[in-house]
């Protein structure tokens, strides 16, 4: 008897716990509305050149290296690429990272006398079995590849760098000092998900400085299941709160990129205090709908996005 009311319980139990089950409503459709890309501050040629390849069905991680190579070529661009302000050495200094939709990703870190970091990040990922070559290896390996060797400091950055040499006082200056670093972050037309950064660092910064940029899950960060983030502003805070990684890991849990990108900015407010006046910290993301969202620190940091509706760049909000 005892036997069959413990059956009983048992059947009752799984019935009602199925029943309960189905009435769950679904998990939201996923409505994706077509190829958009994102980049960090006001970068609208950048965007151009990867919605083009966006437009003409190409994917996403050929989108965000072209986008980015435009940016390393401007000279006129004083934090990427060619033209970038050296460390307090004189020597520029390129840190780049890319990421695809399969998960997997490549980077360079203190790259010297080779325009497109992007570009051999892209090769790393691609053509070796590691994720990051630094230096004197990653030059050698550029070099190998085919990628022409030359001097990345022009006149007007090598002049500045001597201003700067007459005092040597280092402190980056929140959205003045570096304020091009290139994040972007693209979905094609398949839906599916990539996104690349590239810089030449703080400007004056020690020599072997690395910043926040090529490191997977600090400067970017992609999961093709979920969404993408990357990140601009003092690499060092970036790196400590792995802000980009946070964010996508947010955006899983539920939350919008807009989302996403405040808890991300809060938590560097929260963990650094007072510390905060004196630093920019700003964060774009994007989900697989073709959401997109960013949030900073401070007033200043802005967003381009080009998707169907145009090319346009929009101030971000911000915690103060
Ligand atoms: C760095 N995050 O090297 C870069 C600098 C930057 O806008 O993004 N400036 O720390």
């Amino acid at each position: 008897m005892t036997d069959v009311f413990i059956y009983a319980k048992r059947l009752f139990s799984i019935i009602f716990i199925s029943t309960l089950i189905g009435c769950q409503p679904k998990a939201e459709e996923v409505i994706f509305k077509g190829p958009v890309v994102i980049g960090t501050w006001n970068v609208p040629e950048a965007t151009t050149e990867a919605y083009q390849v966006l437009a003409s069905g190409g994917s996403a991680i050929d989108a965000v290296e072209a986008g980015c190579r435009l940016e390393e070529a401007n000279e006129q661009g004083q934090s990427v690429g060619k033209g970038g302000l050296p460390d307090r050495d004189g020597q520029v200094t390129l840190d780049a990272c890319i990421m695809d939709s399969k998960g997997n990703s490549g980077a360079v870190v203190y790259l010297k006398d080779v325009v497109h970091a992007v570009s051999v990040a892209r090769k790393v990922m691609e053509e070796t079995p590691h994720v990051m070559l630094a230096g004197a290896g990653a030059k050698q390996f550029a070099i190998e590849q085919g990628f022409p060797v030359e001097n990345l400091l022009t006149e007007r950055s090598k002049a500045d760098w001597g201003k700067w040499n007459e005092t040597s006082f280092y402190k980056p200056i929140i959205n003045i000092e570096n304020h091009d670093t290139i994040g972007m972050l693209a979905i094609d037309e398949n839906g599916d998900l990539s996104g690349a950064c590239t810089t030449s660092g703080l400007a004056y910064k020690m020599a072997g400085r690395v910043g926040d940029s090529p490191i997977i899950g600090a400067g970017l960060y992609v999961d093709n299941k979920v969404g993408a983030a990357t990140a601009t502003g003092l690499g060092e805070e970036i790196v400590k709160n792995v802000g980009s990684f946070l964010i996508v890991e947010l955006m899983r849990q539920g939350k919008s990129p807009q989302e996403a990108c405040e808890i991300a900015v809060q938590r560097i407010v929260d963990r650094s205090g007072d510390r905060i006046k004196d630093f920019q910290v700003g964060f774009i993301a994007l989900n697989k709908k073709g959401e997109y969202g960013s949030f900073a620190i401070h007033p200043g940091f802005s967003i381009t996005k080009h998707d169907v509706s145009g090319n346009e760049n929009i101030p971000s909000p911000s915690y103060n």
